[in-house]
């Protein structure tokens, strides 16, 4: 949506969104599991160009963040571009044009194709012996069924993740009994300054002042990639301290002291994406909850059994595993300019230039691609960077003065040679098995700070790119 708004501000008005939902909304769209949040303040989560204060908390819950992706959809016209319902399966690159094919047969060519396809998309359906032989129900939250009633049942998570620590509390009233299955404790720090409710109130002062909303926007902004940076990059300093202290309060709360040690991780807080929650250890601790840290060995008819040979007899399976976040927008066929498959040129790993490009396909652009910043920061602030970056490259295309832009390989390699010698020294290199690390084991996001990312999307150096 941001990348067509700037578009069609641009006076760009041949355009044509492609949606395989029937909404807008991308993951807010997809997710409905119960306890669904985004855990960046949502006034920080909206675009900088239209920023909203039409929320009832400073987390509210996934249906207000919807709700706001409706509405910009609606105030810029958007509908009138989108085909709902149209997933892309091929994109081709041949004579500076872009054939897209969609998965009911249909196709179009275009000068210029964005994947803005996100990373929380592509299921992780855990290998797990037996998945399929379970009687009872079995559910992803990333597909969550809205009328299914988890009143009196026994159900058991699959996941320690960000996902579970929202769903738990969420769901612990209701269930007879919970177990969750860890296979990694996570860290959990407090919301700094917990989760105040925005009155009606306080929202219309923000109305009326807009001004003050975008201060309060850069504020809280400001706060955010004060801890990532904290965290990322002094990694024994003021910032992971005190995020460490937070967590270790919260888990000297936990009364059993078994329970405590299974729920402390091994590992430095950061290194997995860190999880906010103020209610996911006092859930743990109800009667009606048990963790379970035996490994899993099967899936049966009734349950899931562990390598100790318990079986725990369930009436619903959540899986709480994720996404396969080293997709991007895959599982598309997409060929380069010498007829290679993107597969091919990723098989050793996937890589970009600055996030946003790859060599060897001409005027295709990418939102959230390899190496963006994807810790705890705004999403929505940093693809507007990558947009605004992108947009001075596809310019020169859509106004004709171009025939295709690529980055140019060395520029790629260099590039690509700085991340690498960089990462050794950051969080997520630490020790720990994290979404953040590729399939060699190195972390696929930007190594630096987020002051860094923006300042290196201000403009593009031309001599990165080659220019037909
Ligand atoms: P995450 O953060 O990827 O968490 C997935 C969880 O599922 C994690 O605890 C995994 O354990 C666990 N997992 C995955 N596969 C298995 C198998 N096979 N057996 C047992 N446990 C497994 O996903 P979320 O949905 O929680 O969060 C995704 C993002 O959404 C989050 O970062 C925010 O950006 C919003 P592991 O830790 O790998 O041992």
């Amino acid at each position: 949506m941001g990348c067509a708004i700037k578009l069609l501000e641009a006076g760009h008005r041949n355009l044509v969104i492609y949606e395989k939902n029937k909404g807008v909304g991308g993951t807010w769209e997809t997710n409905r599991y119960p306890g669904l949040t985004c855990d960046v303040p949502a006034i920080a989560y909206t675009y900088s160009f239209e920023r909203s204060c039409e929320f009832s908390r400073q987390y509210p819950a996934w249906n207000e963040i919807r709700a706001y992706c409706q509405m910009v959809s609606d105030k810029y016209g958007l509908k009138e571009f989108i085909q709902f319902e149209k997933e892309i399966s091929e994109a081709t690159y041949s004579n500076d044009q872009w054939l897209v094919k969609t998965s009911d047969g249909a196709s179009d060519t275009a000068d210029i194709v964005i994947m803005a396809t996100g990373v929380l998309r592509n299921l992780n359906y855990p290998d797990i012996e037996g998945l399929s032989s379970f009687e009872g129900t079995l559910i992803h939250t990333g597909r969550w069924d809205e009328s299914l009633d988890l009143k009196g049942k026994r159900v058991g998570v699959i996941g320690t993740g960000a996902t579970c620590t929202q769903l738990v509390p969420a769901i612990i009233d209701d269930v007879e009994q919970l177990v969750l299955f860890q296979r990694t404790a996570q860290w959990v720090a407090p919301f700094e300054g917990g989760n105040p409710m925005i009155t009606e109130a306080q929202r219309e002062h923000l109305r009326k002042h807009p001004e003050y909303l975008q201060k309060l926007a850069d504020g809280m902004l400001d706060k955010i990639e004060k801890i990532v940076d904290g965290i990322l990059i002094d990694t024994t300093g003021k910032t992971t301290q005190r995020i460490r202290e937070q967590c270790d309060e919260r888990l000297a709360e936990i009364t059993d002291p078994v329970m405590r040690n299974q729920l402390t991780p091994d590992y430095e807080p950061g290194c997995k994406r860190l999880i906010w929650s103020e209610t996911f250890y006092p859930a743990m601790q109800k009667d009606n909850a048990q963790l379970e840290t035996n490994g899993i060995e099967c899936i049966e008819a009734n349950g899931i059994r562990t390598q100790n040979g318990d079986l725990h007899e369930l009436d619903v399976i959540v899986l709480a595993t994720g996404y396969k976040m080293h997709d991007y927008m895959r599982p598309m066929k997409i060929k380069g300019d010498q007829g290679q498959l993107l597969d091919d040129t990723w098989a050793q790993g996937e890589f970009a230039h600055r996030g946003i490009m790859i060599p060897g396909y001409p005027n295709l652009f990418m939102v959230m691609g390899p190496n963006s910043p994807l810790t705890n920061f705004s999403v929505i602030e940093v693809a507007e960077w990558q947009i605004s970056y992108f947009l001075q490259l596809a310019d020169l295309v859509l106004q004709g003065k171009a025939a295709s832009v690529a980055p140019n390989p060395e520029a790629v390699q260099k590039f690509n040679d700085q991340l690498k010698e960089r990462t050794p020294g950051t969080i997520w290199a630490s020790g720990c098995n994290s979404y953040y690390l590729d399939q060699n084991g190195l972390p696929n996001v930007w190594p630096g700070s987020v002051a860094s990312y923006r300042e290196s999307m201000q403009s593009p150096d031309l001599n990165e790119y080659i220019i037909k």
